[in-house]
This record gives C-alpha cells, structure tokens and sequence, in this order.
C-alpha cells in the first residue's frame, strides 16, 4: 500500500529493528517505547485497522496471537507477564493505519485508561 509507514517497513524502504519475521508477519521494536519491552507485531497484508479485518484474515489474526506468545517467550516476559494492545480508530489513538497489536512488558504495567 502506498504511502503506508508500515508497509514501507515490511518492503524495507524504511529501516526498524526486528524482533521477528515470516511470510505474514513482522515484529519490530517500537520507536517510542512505552515499556522496558515494547514491540509492535504486524500482519505484513495491508489491513488499516480492527474495523478492515474481514473473515477472510480471522485465521490470519488468530495467528498472530501465536508469535505474540512466542515473541513475549524470546524477549523474556512470557512469565512475568505483557499486555497485548490494538488501537483503532481515532478516540484510542491509532496514529498509523495499518494493523498493528502493541506488545509491552519488562516493569509492572500501569493503568489500562487514562
Ligand atoms: P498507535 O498509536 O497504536 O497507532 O501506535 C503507533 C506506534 O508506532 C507508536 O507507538 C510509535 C510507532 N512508530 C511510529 N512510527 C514508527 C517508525 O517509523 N518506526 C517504528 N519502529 N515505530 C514507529
């Protein structure tokens, strides 16, 4: 997708440090980290956000919850505990449109709202 962040991060065009790819996916550390772990996973599809997901990528993003688990057992807070975050839309602040899923961890997290 044109004029996409994050599409431009999969192609390359744009450099990020990587935590972990495959063919349908990418993880990367996020570029304002909120957390001592904080990293973003993508599916590498163009998906603009929650509200694009169609049936046809519910096997896709049931995936994606498998390389969360594995991505929070390679960075180290699978045990201590990570929370698993996606914005959508403007009131939650989604900044970038393409589907991402926030994963934090590393210190005891504060409150889920402000
Ligand atoms: P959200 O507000 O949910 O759309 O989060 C977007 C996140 O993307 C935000 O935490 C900062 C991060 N981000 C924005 N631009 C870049 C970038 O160029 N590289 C990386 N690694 N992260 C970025």
């Amino acid at each position: 997708m044109d004029n996409c962040l994050f599409c431009k991060i999969v192609e390359g065009t744009i450099p990020s440090n990587k935590v972990y790819e495959d063919d349908s996916f990418l993880v990367f550390h996020d570029i304002e980290p909120a957390a001592p772990t904080h990293v973003l996973i993508i599916p590498k599809k163009h998906i603009a956000s929650m509200n694009d997901v169609q049936s046809g990528d519910f096997a896709m993003i049931g995936e994606l919850h498998r390389v969360a688990q594995n991505v929070a057992e390679k960075l180290g807070v699978a045990d201590t505990g990570y929370r698993l975050i996606n914005n959508c839309g403007p009131d939650s602040g989604q900044a970038v449109a393409h589907i991402h899923y926030h994963l934090l961890g590393g210190s005891k997290l504060g409150a889920l709202v402000q």
